[in-house]
């Protein structure tokens, strides 16, 4: 009796699979999604996220009013009286900032850790008696705010007496070393470019593939900055400004920073089919100059937010530099302005219109289906376009594999006013986009472009004029491959007029 009631149990279960399975949605099960040309590497996708990070020029050039210290200043020179590296971490968390890099040693050689392979440190100074050491605070303070901390390292040395010749290298490695093994994790090392005389008068040949080598062994999730990366790039200018073009693309075979270089434009846009992910960090200062002084003040919360949109706006990464003061600390106007970066930033990002909107696609990639025992079911029972306005990273929108080019369209209950469009491309697996537009409806029904771009990348924030309308296309005109995004926002910027 038992096994006969299991036996119909059976059959009856077999018949609403067989049932399910042919009223079951006819849809062809996607192919996975292949990455689209290089992609980043983990640690390369942490540093794009993080978008926002501080830059600390401090050294003796603090206390001389120079930019480029000659390498033969006293080292008493270097006196802060009130240093207090817990304030530049606060300043950095509440501005926003997830990272703080800070110039251990700039080009005058001056070494703000007591590195044993120089005589030219704090520990030669009187700052606390010889035993003070900011590559120690700064760390210890980032570890205790949850800030990541980074380190800038100049290969050029106007104090070190054997630049300029082979030993400067096995210095410059053992500097790098004593640093990159004594103050925790880094999250980025930074290589600058330039490369003047040192004390003899000589240049210096540097080891690139060495001090890459050994950073990546001691260092392995530290991304490394130079004009051609590997791990991220110089922008190509100092102003704040990347390319309204920008591939995270970059061809490096044979390059070297500072010498053969790319030049300062393909720095600025990438390479259409550069062969490694080496995004671009526009590094700027809040100041005019990269070092405090005195006689300078900070630029107004306008420029910043131009610089914002420049550059994190422009799929790069904004290193902006907030130069502390011959007390050690950062001044009061500096720290003021940042509060007003950030509450700018939060008000305009705060209300994201594209949420109120129903969303339709002129194309998606079939949907995904899981299959149990007994019945095919959709995996999302939300359209996979709103994945577009989920807060969800990893969630996207795609299109089918030969389709390049697709609509996206928000239409709205009542007119929406924004002069923002922010797009994001899921990177993990490659860039794509190379040309779109955006459209919005008149009164009239008429559809008008509003803005005509090339590349998004990571983020993309479109300035465009102020309009009021029930409906927004977003149209990916040329992609390389189809179409992957992961995320559209529509914004109203009250405080950038432009
Ligand atoms: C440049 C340096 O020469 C400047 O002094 C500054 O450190 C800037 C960030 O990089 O190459």
């Amino acid at each position: 009796m038992k096994k006969k009631s299991a036996l119909f149990l059976f059959l009856v279960l077999l018949g609403l699979a067989v049932q399910a399975q042919k009223y079951a949605p006819k849809v062809k099960p996607a192919d996975p999604l292949k990455p689209f040309g290089p992609v980043p590497t983990a640690a390369q996708m942490a540093w794009q996220r993080m978008e926002m990070n501080m830059f600390c020029h401090f050294g003796p050039n603090t206390f001389t009013g120079l930019e480029w210290g000659e390498g033969t200043e006293a080292e008493d020179i270097f006196n802060p009286t009130a240093l207090n590296c817990n304030q530049w971490v606060d300043v950095a968390k509440k501005a926003g900032f997830q990272g703080i890099i800070l110039t251990a040693k700039h080009h005058d050689g001056f070494c703000l850790w007591p590195n044993p392979m120089s005589t030219h440190t704090v520990r030669e100074s009187a700052w606390r008696n010889g035993r003070g050491d900011v590559l120690r605070e700064l760390a210890d303070a980032c570890q205790r705010g949850g800030v990541k901390f980074g380190i800038y390292i100049s290969p050029w040395d106007r104090n070190a007496p054997t630049y300029g010749t082979d030993a400067y290298n096995k210095v410059f490695l053992k500097t790098l070393q004593h640093a990159h093994t004594n103050y925790g994790l880094i999250f980025e090392q930074w290589f600058d470019g330039a490369n003047g005389e040192g004390p003899n008068g000589k240049r210096q040949i540097y080891d690139w593939k060495k001090f890459n080598a050994q950073t990546k062994k001691l260092q392995p999730n530290a991304v490394i900055f130079s004009d051609v990366g590997p791990g991220c790039r110089w922008v190509g200018n100092e102003e704040g400004t990347c390319g309204r073009t920008c591939w995270s693309r970059l061809d490096v075979a044979g390059r070297e920073p500072g010498k053969n270089a790319p030049s300062h434009d393909t720095l600025n846009a990438g390479n259409y089919n550069g062969a490694c992910w080496i995004p671009a960090e526009t590094d700027v200062s809040i100041r005019p100059g990269w070092f405090w002084r005195e006689s300078e003040h900070p630029k107004s919360v306008q420029e910043l937010l131009l610089i914002y949109y420049n550059s994190v706006g422009r799929n790069s990464l904004l290193l902006l530099n907030v130069p502390p003061d011959n007390r050690g600390l950062i001044p009061a106007e500096d720290s003021l302005r940042l509060m007003e970066l950030r509450a700018a930033l939060d008000s305009i990002f705060a209300h994201d219109l594209a949420k109120r909107g129903m969303i339709t696609v002129s194309n998606t990639r079939p949907v995904r289906l899981k299959r149990n025992p007994f019945v095919f079911y959709c995996e999302n029972s939300v359209p996979e376009c709103y994945n577009l306005i989920d807060s969800n990273y990893d969630n996207y929108w795609s299109t089918d594999d030969n389709v390049r080019s697709a609509w996206i369209e928000f239409c709205f209950s009542k007119p929406q006013t924004f002069n923002r469009v922010l797009l994001q491309e899921y990177i993990p697996l490659g860039q794509r986009v190379e040309k779109f537009h955006v459209e919005v409806e008149d009164e009239d029904g008429n559809w008008r472009t509003i803005a005509e771009e090339t590349t998004i990348g990571y983020k993309r924030i479109v300035l465009t004029e102020t309009v009021t309308t029930p409906k927004v296309r977003i149209v990916i005109d040329q992609s390389r491959a189809c179409i992957v995004m992961n995320r559209v926002g529509l914004f109203m910027d009250a405080i950038l007029n432009r």
